[in-house]
C-alpha cells in the first residue's frame, strides 16, 4: 500500500518537480553565466573593512595633550599632568561640529609620544586620572567615542608607539606595556575602525626621570605583527595604519597630498632600498604607490589646518582657508586617497573658532562644487560593451549608483565612453570611479570634449581608483568623451559626474 501510494503521489507531483528543477537549474545557471560575465578582479583587491574606510573619503585627526598647555609638539615626558584642563571641553560640540563639516570619521591622540594618556589607564600614572579636569575622573576616548556614536562617525585612536615618559622605554617590558594598554583601549570603549601606529620612534626623553636617548632597532623592537594580530582580534572591523600598511599607508608627506598617479597596490621598501617597517620606508614611493604592488595599501594623506598638530595661540591667524582646503580635498580625495584634516583643541578643550569657520565653509565649497552633477540624465555610449549586454551598458556610470557599471569585454584595454549632456552647459572637472572590489585597473585617461566642430583633449590623467577628479579649464559643451588609453585589465567603470566647479 505505502509503496502504491508513494508512487502514486510521484506520478502526481512529477511534472511540478520536473518545471520546478529546471527553473531552479535556469537560475543557479542564469547567476553563474553572470558571474562569469563579470570581469575577473585584478590582483591585489580590498578587503571589506578597506572599502568602508575608503568610503568615509573625510577623517577628523584630533590632536590634544599635555602639549597644548606646554606649547610644544613633541612633550618631553616630564610635564605635569597637573597642567591638563580642558575644563570647557564638550564631545558632543567638537564632534558634532567635524560631522557637519562632512567628515564621517574621528582620530584621537589617546596617547602622543610623551606618554600622557587621554584615558584612565590603569597600566600608568601619567593620565587624565592625575589632573585637574573632572578632578582626575574624566576620560576622554570614552566622551569621544560615545559623542562618534552619536553622529555616526567612526571612531579611530593614535596610541603612539613612542613614549617619552615610561622608564622601560627601548626595553622589553615596555613592549608588554604598550600592548596591555592597546587592549585596553581596544575592549573597553567599543566598536574602533581606524589604529594609528605613528613612525615616529626613539630619541631622547624623560624616560622615568632617566633624561637619556633611547634609540631602538626599529626592525626589531616591536613585534608588528603580534601588534596588528591583536588589533585584528578584538576589533576586526578596524583598519590598521602605519608606514607599511596592512590596511591603510602613510601617504609619505605630511602635506595631505597624493601624487597625479596613485596606486592602491604597494609594496613599501624601505630607506635604503631594503626591507621597509614602521618608521623605515621610502616616503616617495608611497605618495604614488606601484602600479604592481603586491598588496593593496591605499594612502590617508594627512594635514593640520594649522602649521602645528597642537594648538599654538601664536597660530591662530595661520588657519588654512575654505579654499586651500578644498585644494587639498582635489588633491587627496580626488586622487584616490583619504583626506586626514587635524583640528587641534585649544587650552579650553574647544575647537578654536577660525578652525571652525574654516571647516564649515570649506564644506559650503564642497557643496557648490560638487553639488550637482551635470551629467545626471545624459545619455552614455561607448566603443564597447562587455558581452553586449545591459548589465554592463554605459549608461550605468551616469544613474548615481557605485553598484552599477560600464564594463568592457576582456581583450579590451583602449576604449572611450561618451556622454551627451541634457542641455550645453559650463564643465571645468570629470569625477571617475573604478568599482575598486576589481581591482584598480586604469593606468591613462584624457578628457574630450566637443568644441566648435571637433572633439578637443580639454585634460589627461593616469589613474583613477576610488575615485578621480580631473579639473581643467571651463569649456562650454554638450558632450564629454574619455578616453581609456591605459588600462592593466579591462576597463570597469562605475561612475562618472561632470561638475562646474569654479562658477
Ligand atoms: C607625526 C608625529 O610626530 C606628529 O607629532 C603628529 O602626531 C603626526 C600626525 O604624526 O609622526
Amino acid at each position: 500500500m505505502a509503496k502504491l501510494s508513494l508512487t502514486k503521489s510521484g506520478s502526481m507531483f512529477e511534472p511540478l518537480r520536473l518545471r520546478l528543477l529546471v527553473s531552479a537549474l535556469f537560475i543557479v545557471s542564469s547567476l553563474l553565466s553572470s558571474r562569469q560575465r563579470a570581469p575577473q578582479p585584478v590582483e591585489p583587491i580590498p578587503s571589506l573593512r578597506q572599502r568602508a574606510w575608503q568610503e568615509r573619503e573625510f577623517i577628523g585627526f584630533v590632536h590634544l595633550s599635555i602639549n597644548t598647555y606646554t606649547d610644544q609638539e613633541w612633550g618631553f615626558g616630564d610635564e605635569s599632568p597637573r597642567l591638563f584642563n580642558p575644563s570647557e571641553f564638550n564631545a558632543d560640540s567638537v564632534v558634532g561640529t567635524l560631522a557637519s563639516a562632512g567628515m564621517r570619521e574621528v582620530i584621537l591622540t589617546a596617547k602622543h609620544h610623551s606618554g600622557f594618556c587621554l584615558w584612565p589607564s590603569k597600566w600608568t600614572e601619567y593620565s587624565v586620572k592625575n589632573s585637574p579636569w573632572k578632578n582626575g575622573r574624566g576620560d576622554l576616548v570614552r566622551e569621544f567615542g560615545k559623542a562618534c556614536k552619536k553622529f555616526g562617525m567612526a571612531f579611530g585612536l593614535y596610541l603612539s608607539p613612542w613614549d617619552r615618559n615610561h622608564k622601560d622605554y627601548g626595553r622589553p617590558e615596555y613592549i608588554e606595556y604598550y600592548i596591555n594598554q592597546l587592549r585596553e583601549l581596544l575592549t573597553d570603549y567599543g566598536e574602533i575602525a581606524e589604529v594609528w601606529f605613528d613612525g615616529a620612534n626613539g630619541g631622547d626623553g624623560f624616560y622615568g626621570g632617566m633624561r637619556e636617548k633611547h634609540i631602538i632597532d626599529r626592525h626589531l623592537y616591536y613585534p608588528w605583527q603580534k601588534i596588528w594580530n591583536l588589533v585584528r582580534e578584538l576589533q576586526p572591523n578596524a583598519v590598521i595604519f602605519s608606514d607599511v600598511g596592512p590596511d591603510v599607508r602613510w601617504v609619505g608627506n605630511e602635506n595631505g597630498i597624493a601624487d597625479e598617479t596613485n596606486w592602491s597596490p604597494y609594496s613599501p621598501v624601505g630607506e635604503k632600498n631594503d626591507a621597509a617597517t614602521v618608521g623605515y620606508v621610502r616616503a616617495e614611493e608611497a605618495t604614488h604607490g606601484h602600479r604592481d604592488g603586491s598588496k593593496w595599501i591605499p594612502a590617508e594623506c594627512d594635514v593640520s589646518i594649522r602649521p602645528g598638530w597642537f594648538y599654538h595661540p601664536q597660530e591662530d591667524s595661520l588657519v588654512k582657508s575654505p579654499a586651500k582646503l578644498l585644494e587639498l580635498y582635489l588633491k587627496s580625495v580626488g586622487r584616490n586617497g583619504v583626506l586626514l584634516l587635524n583640528v587641534p583643541l585649544n587650552r579650553s578643550g574647544k575647537l578654536p573658532s577660525n578652525d571652525v569657520h574654516s571647516l564649515l565653509e570649506f564644506a559650503q565649497l564642497r557643496k557648490s562644487a560638487f553639488g550637482r552633477d551635470l551629467a545626471r540624465g545624459s545619455s552614455v555610449i561607448a566603443s564597447n560593451v562587455r558581452a553586449g549586454i545591459p548589465e554592463f551598458a554605459p549608461a550605468n556610470i551616469v544613474d548615481g549608483s557605485s553598484q552599477t557599471w560600464w564594463a568592457t569585454d576582456d581583450s579590451i584595454t583602449t576604449a572611450w565612453i561618451e556622454v551627451l549632456l541634457p542641455t550645453s552647459s559650463t564643465i571645468d572637472c570629470v569625477e571617475l570611479q573604478e568599482p575598486i572590489a576589481l581591482g584598480q585597473r586604469i593606468e591613462s585617461v584624457s578628457v574630450e570634449g566637443w568644441i566648435g566642430l571637433a572633439w578637443q583633449t580639454v585634460a589627461r590623467g593616469t589613474t583613477v581608483g576610488y575615485k578621480r577628479l580631473i579639473q581643467f579649464s571651463p569649456q562650454k559643451t554638450d558632450r564629454i568623451r574619455i578616453r581609456i588609453k591605459r588600462s592593466k585589465a579591462s576597463p570597469v567603470i562605475s561612475q562618472m559626474r561632470l561638475y562646474n566647479i569654479d562658477h
